[in-house]
């Protein structure tokens, strides 16, 4: 499998969970400005919709949308512990964490990174953003991980946190959410995945 990523954007999640499950892969970086591959493609002729995360499987098929590959991914390692079984009800609350980060914490941060919205506007993403993070912390105060243990929505949850301080929020005023970030951050393979990240050169 080929992973196409930018570093420090969503695709380090589905790259955390491809070397929690240590499954074979290739990391392909791009240039998200560019749309340029490390490969020497143009990524709009392997994800015509212009974004990463995109995964390649080895029979050819494009897989994109991170809840998706993330699932996916998942389902590739019988018995593995980051996701409930297909079909169970912790996997239906799997999917309603993942669509919470996908479109609340991960969609919510998006305005954020444009340039083009007005300061005032932004503001009011980033107080419907700290609604949320209220949520999280409420209920990561009561336990370490998103589900019983750790899992595909805790390495997405954790990319997209990773986000704040760009926007000079810091996550201190969340104690639990701060707490919770150390504890994914220190794991080896997400410590491997952002290491192998900035060990690329730029397309
Ligand atoms: N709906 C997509 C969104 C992916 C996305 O937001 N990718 C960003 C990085 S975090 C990106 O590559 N943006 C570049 C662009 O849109 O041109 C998903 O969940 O995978």
């Amino acid at each position: 499998m080929k992973l196409y990523f930018a570093p420090m954007t969503c695709s380090l999640s589905p790259h955390i969970v491809l070397r929690e499950l240590g499954l074979p892969f290739e990391l392909v970086r791009v240039n998200n400005q560019s749309k340029r591959t490390a490969d020497g493609h143009d990524f709009r002729e392997i994800n015509p919709k212009g974004y990463v995360a995109a995964l390649v499987l080895d029979n050819g098929e494009v897989l994109t949308e991170g809840p998706a590959i993330l699932q996916f991914l998942v389902d590739q390692v019988p018995g593995n512990t980051l996701a409930p079984p297909l079909g169970s009800w912790e996997r239906t609350r799997l999917q309603e964490h993942l669509n919470f980060i996908s479109t609340e914490i991960h969609g919510g941060s998006a305005p954020l990174f444009n340039a083009q919205i007005p300061e005032s506007v932004k503001t009011i993403f980033r107080h419907t953003l700290f609604k949320r993070l209220d949520y999280l912390n409420q209920q990561l105060s009561a336990r370490d991980y998103l589900m019983s243990r750790f899992g595909v929505a805790d390495a997405y949850l954790f990319t997209v946190l990773k986000w704040l301080p760009t926007f000079a929020i810091d996550i201190q005023d969340w104690p639990a959410l701060a707490s919770y970030m150390q504890r994914i951050g220190a794991r080896p393979c997400v410590l491997a995945a952002i290491a192998a990240e900035a060990a690329t050169q730029p397309v």
